[in-house]
């Protein structure tokens, strides 16, 4: 018998340790990344009744389901990058399962974004939350509590303009610092995607995906109720479906934090 998985046992049934959804509703008003063209668009969610206690199922529910697999709270995949399609283990049926849980640290810039809705985290500012909280440890989480989720119509979380979408995101030179340096499991966030708004005209273009991914590392994105955690101490399950060759998927992220 493990004392620390009793001692998690006791804790979750004694309310010293909180179960924290990190999940976004998966749903037909789901929002969904809007490429400019020639990039094809994925579609986001529909849901068609296969039976409902009726000829086609007199005692049965259930649906059929259809998305693309970057659709609300998800999982990027090595593979879904250009830079992560020759490494080994890069689908969602292939990383190996330690990979999907990792302690979480978790960067609050709410502030810095309500001023500046294209707000980058440098790495100074990166830094400057390591001397406050300590390094981010290898194999963990980071997590960068914008606000973001907070926008709830699609246009307010898109938040497109006519020189293209404007949310928050990391530096290049952070998400450099993040995969080599500091080697974590990946980065999640509040927006439809890990990069910024405007990380298309970035060089290189999309720095987060092309570094992240390119590393092996993973992406979280739609992510929300990261103010509900603490800086450092919480543990973040996220486990993508296991699809054969895919690229990512919709998961259910949970965190065990501090009650
Ligand atoms: C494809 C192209 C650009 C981006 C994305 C996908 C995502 O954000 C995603 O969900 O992986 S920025
Ligand atoms: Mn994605």
């Amino acid at each position: 018998m493990s004392d620390a998985l009793s001692n998690l046992i006791g804790a979750l049934a004694g309310g010293s340790v909180r179960v924290v959804d990190l999940t976004q509703p998966l749903g037909e008003s789901t929002p969904v990344i809007d490429l400019p063209p020639p990039f094809a668009p994925s579609p986001g969610v529909s849901m068609e009744t296969i039976s409902r206690y009726d000829e086609g199922g007199p005692a049965w529910y259930w649906n059929t389901l259809r998305f693309g697999e970057h659709t609300g709270t998800h999982f990027d995949a090595p593979v879904h990058w250009i830079t992560g399609k020759d490494l080994a283990d890069n689908t969602t049926d292939t990383i190996p399962v330690e990979r999907f849980v990792g302690p979480a640290c978790v960067i609050d810039v709410r502030e810095q974004v309500a001023a500046d809705a294209d707000f980058l985290l440098t790495p100074g500012a990166l830094e400057a939350w390591e001397r406050e909280h300590g390094q981010i440890p290898a194999c963990s989480w980071v997590l960068l509590c914008t606000g973001w989720s907070e926008r709830e119509s699609s246009e307010e979380f898109l938040n497109i303009a006519a020189d293209g979408p404007h949310s928050p995101g990391f530096h290049v030179d952070t998400v450099r610092l993040l995969a080599d340096a500091r080697d974590v499991l990946g980065v999640g966030v509040e927006t439809v995607g890990t990069d910024a708004g405007q990380a298309g005209g970035f060089d290189p273009p999309f720095p987060t995906h092309t570094i992240m991914q390119g590393s092996g590392k993973f992406g979280l994105a739609s992510l929300c109720n990261l103010d509900q955690l603490p800086p450092t101490g919480a543990l973040v399950v996220a486990a993508p479906l296991k699809v054969v060759g895919g690229s990512g998927s919709p998961l259910r992220v949970l965190a065990l934090a501090p009650a």
